[in-house]
């Protein structure tokens, strides 16, 4: 599986402006006038959110960009071209920032989102306003940093082997690995979800987490960044998981790893998902353990697809209130 690229830095330049013109009309023996047109101003650089980039992978092989220069003035008030704009393509979901991470450009959550992140050159004046033709001013430069972060709406995140992948593949098109041994997803994995109204929800599953995750072990937690997106995090929790005792303590485990990774992850809504309920030993552990997490509780069967219907109606009901303009909701 292609690793998802999620920071990268590229370096870009804004086009010159072009020299204004000197230039002068002999109107009669003794008396010219001056006609030297202003120069072209330098092209801008643009980065722009576009739904046909997937990731930032190209920008780590070609990651110099540069606009074109402004034209020179020409005789007779003409002013010369403009540079030619370079856009930079980057996937929705791209912020945008300068060098050091310390100063946030912009945010391009949506595909048409877009910043110039820098001006071209001013063109340099002409001699026709009675002063000498000016060169055109430098186009400046600039160290961006990319940082992709997934924009689904819905992050599946778990212990190892819990039937997230398996999750994943039943309510999308995805085609994520599933498999009997631990740490099988290693990348984040995403897929589309229609509902019955025809509304499209993204899903992302995360790498699996579990106790030392949070000090870099297993697969670490680096890609917990791309929570910051999420609407609703879903706990996939199964209780015949070696990785912990009880529900309660896989409940815990991902709480945890969440809050000691950024606080704010913890304001995010969640819902938690009891899997594999189609197994009769998973229904006994549940009935003997009287699991009550402080979210709202899903017992379901990613393999005969009990429960899930349930687990989407919450889903989409979720996001749909999520949308709702604040004035409307208090009616
Ligand atoms: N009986 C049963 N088995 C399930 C169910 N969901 C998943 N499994 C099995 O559990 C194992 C793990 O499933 P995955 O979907 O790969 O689990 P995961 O949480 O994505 O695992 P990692 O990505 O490694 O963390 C596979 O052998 C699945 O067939 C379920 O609802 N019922
Ligand atoms: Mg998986």
């Amino acid at each position: 599986m292609e690793r998802t690229l999620d920071e990268v830095k590229i370096f870009v330049k804004a086009g010159d402006g072009g020299r204004g013109c000197d230039s002068r009309l002999r109107i009669s023996e003794k008396k010219f006038l001056n006609t030297g047109g202003e120069g072209g101003s330098g092209g801008s650089v643009i980065v722009r959110a576009d739904r046909n980039v997937t990731n930032l992978r190209e920008f780590l092989y070609h990651p110099h960009f540069r606009a074109g220069s402004g034209g020179l003035g020409g005789s007779n008030h003409k002013r010369g071209k403009k540079g030619r704009d370079v856009v930079i393509s980057v996937p929705s979901g791209t912020v945008v920032y300068r060098k050091d991470k310390s100063f946030l450009i912009r945010d391009l959550v949506e595909a048409g989102d877009e910043v110039i992140v820098l001006e071209g050159g001013r063109g340099g004046a002409g001699n026709a306003g009675g002063r000498f033709a000016q060169p055109g001013e430098a186009g400046g430069s600039l160290e961006i940093v990319l940082i992709f972060k997934i924009p689904a709406d819905v992050f599946l995140i778990g212990l190892p082997n819990t039937g997230k992948s398996k999750l994943l593949n039943r309510l999308t098109h995805a085609h994520a690995r599933e498999e009997s041994f631990p740490f099988s997803t290693r990348h984040p994995e995403l897929g589309t979800h229609e509902t019955p109204d025809y509304r499209q929800v993204l899903l992302c599953e995360l790498p699996a987490l579990y106790r030392e995750s949070h000090a870099g072990r297993g697969l670490g937690v680096d890609y917990l960044k791309h929570l910051d997106r999420g609407k609703i995090i879903l706990f996939v929790l199964d209780p015949l998981n070696a990785f912990a005792g009880t529900l309660g303590e896989g409940y815990d485990i991902l709480l945890e790893t969440l809050g000691r990774y950024r606080p704010s992850l913890l304001e995010i809504s969640r819902g938690v998902v009891v899997n594999k309920m189609d197994l009769e030993e998973v229904r006994e552990r549940v009935g003997a353990e009287k699991f009550r997490p402080p979210d709202p509780l899903f017992l379901i069967s990613a393999e005969t697809g009990e429960g899930v219907e349930e687990l989407m109606h919450f889903v989409t009901a979720h996001l749909r209130k999520m949308e709702t303009p604040k004035e409307l909701s208090h009616g």
